[in-house]
């Protein structure tokens, strides 16, 4: 046990739940709980709502699932209302919208903000949770709902002399919040991902000169962004139920498109080919679903490989450039697809210099310049894209005690262990949205945030209806979801990637791949089943008689 002191002191408020974290996932919990006539005690550490569109304030940062299928589906007047400009709305506009759905719902005064959650403890005696934040406070709550993020711990390079740089170095999780004006200076960004990928291009037509350290070449969709007409809007708003209902219930990723019938080597090289064609003008997320197959057989997914990279052959001129720009270590999809706009035409600029990192690792950094290679590239600034800690590294860093102050961290020292991605065993009122071993990551996150928070709600109703005073994951159904989270991953190409899926990119994680990857229509399904068995696979335990949880007026 760590000897990091418990959460003692007297409590200076009490609530039937609190919520860590003000994106959407603890908006929409917060709005839901108070419909539902519970005290809930939003905490953010943030100084607004929005989460990833608070923090990621990055140039070109955009969503990559289109806006009219990347908002809330819970209120019809909302999206019938809403008008998004374009395709994949840029960051400005999915923070405003944030706060528009903070202001339209009243969410504020229940939210807390510049307050992180340091501790929560739980009491078998009272089956209360102490929870102690950053203000000194410590508050009380029968129920804690971890709305954490799974993006949002935004994770520093280990590289040499990075803090004696003198420039300014940003990091795209964590941009300022002025506006940083690049004109004129020599840029680095180091990291090829999705924030490396969309801020690129941007940087590349402010910076005197951009140099590009890649460690990994990526497979890149274009976006083929463009604004919306209002019959566009309108057509898609139209169709919302059946959207909404498609994404919720028959969807593998909570996109409605059209769902593939055949695999990749169903067809001939003609025929595949024009397919693959027809989605790349498309562009997007959909590239991924042209076939069934693409993420279970090696063979099937080199053809779709093949054929990006063919693209980024004939988009870049330097046929030198366009090989290391060519990913050729991992299945395409099994690391997070990216999606851009000009982004490999980027390095035909004058102004853009690609480094490979692989070959010639950075081996510091100096107070004016990147040295890889044995040659010094000078930089005024430095955009660290390197990405998060992902899907724990928030929750890793609450100190969160549950039965016989067991901590979660001592529990997933191996690895996360949940029940449904929702519970751990040993943690009982516990939630965590679109957590370890849920779709999550590999979904439209707000379709699985909609879901995982209806379900809570419906639960803690559920207890709140019939006296249960405490609900907790059994051992053994959360043994078997994480055997058939490993077997349903290990079926696929996934696992073959050094991705953030597995924990690949935190020196010292486990390797485990976290999200579940059965679909997000068959996880729902498997949901409502376990709570219309009354939680099967959960322990419930409480008062004999029925009664009421104190209810907030
Ligand atoms: P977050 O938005 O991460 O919010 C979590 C909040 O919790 C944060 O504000 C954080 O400050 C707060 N918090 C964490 N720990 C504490 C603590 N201890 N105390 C107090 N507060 C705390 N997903 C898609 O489906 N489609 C997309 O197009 C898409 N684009 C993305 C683009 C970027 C740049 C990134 C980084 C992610 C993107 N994602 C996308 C994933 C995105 O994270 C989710 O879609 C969604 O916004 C997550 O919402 P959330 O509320 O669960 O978490
Ligand atoms: O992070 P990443 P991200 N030295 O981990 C490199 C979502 N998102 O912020 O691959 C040198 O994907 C690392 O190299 P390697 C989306 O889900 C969505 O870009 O480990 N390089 C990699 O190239 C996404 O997947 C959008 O070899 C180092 C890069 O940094 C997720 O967020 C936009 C390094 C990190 O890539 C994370 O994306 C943005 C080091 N020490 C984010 N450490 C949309 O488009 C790391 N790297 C909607």
């Amino acid at each position: 046990m760590s000897a990091s002191p418990s959460v003692s002191g007297k409590a200076s408020e009490s609530y039937d739940v609190v919520v860590v974290g003000a994106g959407f996932a603890g908006m929409y919990m917060l709005h839901k709980l108070r419909g539902q006539g519970f005290s809930a005690r939003v905490y953010e550490q943030g100084d607004g709502v929005g989460g990833t569109w608070y923090w990621n304030r990055y140039p070109g940062a955009r969503c990559d699932v289109e806006s009219m299928q990347y908002s809330y589906s819970f209120s019809e007047e909302l999206q019938q209302e809403w008008d998004w400009s374009e395709r994949y709305a840029p960051q400005p506009e999915i923070l405003k919208y944030a706060n528009h759905v903070a202001d339209r719902f009243g969410l504020r005064p229940d939210i807390q903000f510049n307050t992180t959650v340091e501790r929560a403890e739980f009491d078998e005696r009272t089956n209360l949770w102490s929870v102690a934040l950053s203000d000194g406070k410590i508050v009380t709550a029968k129920f804690v709902v971890l709305a954490t993020g799974c993006l949002s711990n935004a994770r520093m390079p280990e590289i040499k002399g990075l803090d004696r740089f003198e420039g300014k170095v940003y990091h795209t999780g964590h941009w300022p919040h002025e506006i940083v004006d690049f004109t004129g200076q020599r840029v680095g960004v180091i990291g090829t991902g999705s924030s490396g990928i969309q801020s690129v291009p941007v940087i590349a037509e402010q910076a005197s000169h951009l140099t590009v350290f890649q460690r990994t070449a990526n497979f890149s969709i274009p976006a083929r962004n463009a604004m919306l007409t209002e019959e566009e809007r309108q057509a898609f708003r139209a169709k919302y139920p059946e959207v909404r209902q498609f994404a919720r219930t028959e969807s593998r990723n909570g996109i409605y498109t059209e769902m593939p019938d055949r695999g990749a080597l169903d067809d001939g090289d003609n025929e595949r080919r024009s397919k693959y064609e027809a989605r790349w003008t498309r562009g997007g997320l959909t590239f991924m679903s042209v076939y069934n197959n693409l993420a279970l057989d090696q063979t099937a997914n080199d053809t779709a490989a093949d054929f990006v990279r063919e693209k980024i052959a004939e988009i870049v001129k330097d046929p030198e450039k366009a090989k290391l720009l060519q990913p050729n270590n991992h299945p395409i999809g099994s690391k997070r697809i990216c999606i851009d706009t000009e982004y490999f035409a980027t390095f035909n600029r004058p102004n853009v210099t690609l480094v490979d990192i692989k070959s010639n690792p950075i081996e510091e950094i100096t107070a004016s310049a990147v040295r890889t290679g044995g040659k010094d590239y000078e930089v005024d600034a430095l955009v660290l894209a390197t990405g998060f800690d992902a899907m724990t590294g928030s929750v890793a860093k609450i100190d969160i005690r549950g039965r016989n102050g067991q901590t979660l961290n001592q529990k997933w020292a191996e690895g996360p262990r949940t029940y449904l991605g929702l519970m751990s065993a040993g943690f009982p009122n516990l939630f965590v949205i679109t957590g370890p071993g849920s779709p999550s990551v590999l979904s439209n996150m707000i379709v699985s945030i909609e879901q995982h928070v209806d379900w809570i709600t419906g639960c803690v109703s559920y207890m709140r209806d019939r006296g249960f005073e405490a609900m907790e994951a059994k051992k053994d159904a959360e043994d078997n979801w994480v055997a058939h989270v490993n077997e349903v991953a290990y079926t696929t190409l996934y696992p073959q990637a050094n991705s953030w899926y597995m924990g690949a990119n935190v020196p010292g994680k486990p390797r485990i791949f976290m999200p579940y990857i059965g679909g997000v229509g068959p996880y729902r399904q498997i949901c409502d089943d376990v709570a219309a068995k009354g939680y099967e696979g959960f322990a419930l335990t409480g008062a004999e008689q029925p009664r009421k949880m104190a209810v907030s007026s």
